[in-house]
């Protein structure tokens, strides 16, 4: 099993905090920052902006894991300030060229994702195994934070990762994004996911520093 990582989700930072925020997660090891791209279209939602990413690789080193819930990714990839190191995900749901589009993140140096839905099979992904670096499975609807689990995708998790390891794709990893309390991070953990949004439901429920940063280590604990 892969090394647990922690991606908190940008859209839940007091942005009034953002640069003591920041050197909380320096502090806490954390390995990504999740950018939450909505377009009013695929979700129900606007948030972060194509400049946002820019602005944040600027005033820090943690490469970013661009989340865009928008339509026709392969034609928007140029607008964000994508850089190698830094990971992508795409919808399957959003795109009629999921492999062309997974090749377009790879051709940039970031690692490419393919995220789905709840409501969205796992087969959907099994024709580009060999393009992906990991899987975003939504454990909510995607469009806001504050949701609460919809508890079929734990069992999707386990049988995603029974997929990918039963075809040598041990490495390929399983984003999961929407309400990953503590309690539920574990229950996700052991259903084989390896990389953990953490929003409202986790150490982002609080813009306090040491209390955050209990939060982190609280997470670190789930191995
Ligand atoms: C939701 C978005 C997520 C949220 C995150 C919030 O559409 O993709 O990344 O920001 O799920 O976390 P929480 O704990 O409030 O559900
Ligand atoms: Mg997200």
């Amino acid at each position: 099993m892969n090394t647990p990582i922690l991606s908190p989700s940008m859209m839940c930072v007091d942005p009034l905090k953002l640069g003591e925020t920041l050197r909380t997660f320096g502090s806490g090891g954390i390995e990504y920052l999740h950018i939450d791209v909505m377009d009013g279209h695929f979700v129900p939602n606007f948030t972060l902006g194509t400049d946002y990413g820019k602005a944040l690789h600027r005033i820090t080193d943690i490469p970013l894991d661009y989340h865009l819930m928008i339509e026709a990714p392969e034609d928007r990839l140029g607008w964000f300030d994508i850089r190698e190191g830094d990971a992508v995900s795409v919808h399957a749901e959003a795109t009629r060229h999921l492999q062309r589009t997974l090749e377009r993140i790879a051709a940039t140096g970031a690692k490419p994702i393919a995220a789905i839905n709840p409501a969205t099979p796992i087969c959907m992904i099994e024709e580009v195994l060999p393009y992906l670096w990991g899987v975003l499975v939504m454990t909510v609807n995607p469009g806001f934070a504050g949701q609460k689990l919809v508890e079929s995708t734990l069992d999707k998790i386990s049988r995603l990762r029974g997929m990918l390891d039963a075809r040598g794709y041990e490495s390929i990893r399983i984003e999961v994004d929407g309400n990953v309390s503590p309690t539920n991070m574990r229950r996700m953990r052991d259903a084989g996911a390896d990389m953990f949004v953490i929003g409202t439901s986790g150490f982002l429920k609080t813009s306090d520093a040491e209390e955050m940063l209990r939060g982190i280590g609280e997470c670190r604990q789930i191995r």
